[in-house]
């Protein structure tokens, strides 16, 4: 894609339709992080959480985001999972107050039909699941709803996911797996336009599978629907760079640029306004593809 089809691609607003509409150009789209759990916003107490994530949300807005990721789970390995109650204590409120201020379409990151349920009715456009559809309910309420899905590998639970992963090909087995939820989900009547994939970097992988899926990310986009990425941040910059989680912007940019150059139509970044300036540079050489 050239600089002038970049320019002329429709930015999302808040619905659905128009996510569909964008993810179907093929621009490639950044969404912005938004953790609501104790661990991102951890100076305490709950209405200071909703405070901060608010504040955040708008900044990711500001800073130009295409979409808006909000989470009430911490997947970090080992991380104690939310009980419902406090998911959709986390998830509805900061939802509902941000689709009511940006014009951005937000996007809800859980595994549980009722938070599905609960955060599209406060607003949200799309559901981004770590778990693919595989909890109960999940995929049945997901084709009810009629929203955008992203379907993520990950092996194993957040609990043990990175105790010595392995596979006998990880692209093979990436691949097939989510071309086998990609059918489940067509099966259950969600049209092929509200569906993506993710390899899920750092979900149960070592650096060398995350290399390799990311080396062979063209194998995911043959599946024919849009691929997103997140890479911020993750352990693997760190353990290609020896940085902390707080100085991986570099090596988090480098990631983003080749994912685009490998195919990513959605880039899940904490850093919004950098991430973007890499598109530009990008998109203005015609490396987009
Ligand atoms: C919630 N979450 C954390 N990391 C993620 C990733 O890499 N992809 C997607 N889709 N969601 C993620």
């Amino acid at each position: 894609m050239t600089g002038t089809a970049l320019a002329a691609a429709p930015r999302p607003t808040g619905t659905a339709a128009s996510l569909g509409r964008a993810l179907r150009t093929r621009r490639p789209l950044v969404c912005g992080v938004l953790n609501v759990t104790p661990d991102s916003f951890s100076d305490g107490g709950r209405f200071r959480s909703f405070d901060r994530a608010l504040e955040r949300g708008l900044t990711l807005a500001a800073e130009g985001a295409d979409l808006i990721d909000v989470g009430g789970e911490s997947t970090r390995p080992g991380a104690r999972p939310p009980t419902l109650a406090e998911e959709l204590d986390r998830v509805v409120p900061v939802v509902e107050a941000l689709a009511g201020r940006v014009a951005v379409p937000l996007s809800v990151d859980t595994s549980r039909p009722e938070v599905m349920g609960a955060a599209v009715a406060a607003g949200a456009g799309m559901v981004n699941d770590v778990r693919a559809l595989q909890r109960p309910g999940a995929l049945a309420a997901a084709a009810e709803l009629g929203v955008p899905v992203c379907l993520m590998h990950m092996q194993r639970s957040p609990e043990t996911m990175q105790e010595d992963p392995r596979y006998r090909d990880v692209v093979g087995e990436v691949r097939a797996f989510l071309a086998g939820r990609l059918r489940d989900c067509l099966e259950a009547g969600i049209p092929p336009e509200h569906l993506l994939v993710d390899p899920g970097f750092g979900f149960g992988k070592t650096l060398a599978h995350n290399l390799a899926l990311l080396r062979s990310l063209d194998a995911l986009t043959g599946l024919g629907v849009p691929v997103m990425v997140g890479l911020s941040r993750k352990s693997l910059l760190g353990q290609l760079t020896g940085r902390g989680v707080a100085d991986r912007l570099p090596g988090s940019l480098a990631a983003a640029a080749v994912a685009v150059q490998r195919g990513a139509t959605v880039l899940r970044v904490h850093d919004v306004a950098a991430t973007r300036d890499v598109l530009a540079v990008l998109d203005a050489v015609g490396s987009v593809t």
